[in-house]
């Protein structure tokens, strides 16, 4: 049922299952031995609450939903989603790409600034905020995608010719983090989630790029260093391309101390195919995430133009089936590329099904949920 709130009751603070991060380099560290210094309550909030949605339904996410859409941009107030169904998603994501550099906008020209207001305002609606990052490559001074070079991931770690610098870019990543905070001063939540869809080779850190123990390292010195440098308000996210197997899945998974959430990135080019990526990719998400305890999640999916009519209620509803996945989230809708976009917008050819989509018990919409009650 819509707009019934979820109020959490549970004893936010029992339970911690985090424990010290330990080295990422050669020398071995230990970051916060004391667990409850990691997380802030709120975020603490915020990891419960993500375990506990499975059982109320599975929550909607929509990428840069209320920075621009389709024909339009910068509005206040203004999503895609909201103009189809009244109601905003109850995950928003936006990207970091470039905050390294110290711009003011990010790769898809939104303002930092604007970023960090939408972030609020997701927060004071109860809904969750994803970060992604398509950062620049450090060492060609290319993009994300520039995978020319293999040496990349090693470069930046330490030892590397370009530690020192990459250093530097996660302290931008951390003061970007450390500064989302209401006026009363209490730190906003987020889920962050770099260095995703690693099994696949089209970004630097990805699978032919660096090796499973090099990538794993550099993980671990991010999450070591963020929380070294005060961050105390970030869940993790560990995020693969499709995956056939647990074992594939799990090659470069980092740790249990490191990461919060699970999940895998996938999309729709041919029906068949994406029913039986899901299926399979599902199967073993669900399959880790019981084996270690950790929330499960759809991080990145969708079907580019959304040219099926009944796309929301016959094939991605089935797709997730029963599985207990906290969120399913769909990338943006660009304004500047006319055919790249993944929610319905008013009168786009798959709206009306987006709104039995929305009306469906199991969906849920920012008015759902309350993740920090
Ligand atoms: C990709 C596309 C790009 C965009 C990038 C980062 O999937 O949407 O146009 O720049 O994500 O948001």
């Amino acid at each position: 049922m819509k707009n019934m709130r979820i109020y959490k009751i549970k004893n936010l603070l029992g339970g911690l299952s985090l424990v010290s991060l330990v080295a990422y380099g050669s020398v071995k560290n230990e970051v916060h031995p004391n667990v409850s210094s990691l997380r802030t309550p709120k975020t603490e909030k915020l990891l419960a609450s993500l375990k506990s949605i499975p059982s109320k339904g599975v929550m909607f996410g929509h990428h840069d939903d209320t920075v621009y859409g389709i024909g339009w941009e910068g509005e206040a107030g203004r999503s895609d989603v909201k103009s189809v169904c009244g109601d905003y998603p109850a995950v928003i994501s936006f990207d970091l790409g470039n905050l390294e550099l110290g711009d003011t906008a990010n790769l898809d020209k939104v303002p930092f600034s604007r970023i960090r207001k939408e972030i609020l305002n997701q927060y004071c609606r109860g809904g969750m905020v994803s970060l992604s990052w398509h950062l620049r490559n450090p060492l060609t001074g290319g993009d994300a995608w520039d995978v020319k070079d293999t040496t990349v991931v090693k470069s930046i770690l330490p030892g590397g010719i370009n530690h020192t610098k990459f250093l530097g870019w996660l302290s931008r990543v951390a003061s970007f983090i450390n500064s989302l905070q209401t006026s009363s001063g209490v730190k906003v939540p987020v889920l962050f989630r770099p260095w995703h869809e690693h099994t696949g080779s089209w970004f630097w850190w990805g699978e032919k790029l660096c090796t499973a123990s090099d990538y794993k390292q550099l993980w671990r010195m991010t999450v070591e260093t963020l929380r070294t440098k005060g961050v105390d308000n970030a869940l993790y996210a560990y995020s693969t391309g499709d995956c056939q197997t647990t074992a594939q899945y799990l090659e470069r998974y980092p740790g249990d101390d490191a990461i919060d959430v699970l999940g895998f990135d996938t999309y729709q080019f041919d029906r068949d195919q994406y029913l039986s990526t899901m299926a399979k990719s599902l199967a073993v998400l669900d399959s880790v995430g019981k084996a270690h305890h950790k929330v499960i999640a759809i991080t990145e999916t969708g079907y580019e133009g959304i040219k099926d009519p009944k796309w929301w209620t016959e094939t991605l509803l089935p797709a997730i089936g029963n599985y207990p996945i906290s969120y399913v989230l769909v990338w943006r809708n660009a304004r500047e590329r006319v055919t790249h976009f993944y929610a319905p917008y008013p009168g786009q050819v798959s709206a009306d099904d987006f709104m039995t989509f929305y009306k469906n018990p199991r969906t849920l919409f920012a008015s759902d949920v309350d993740l920090y009650k």
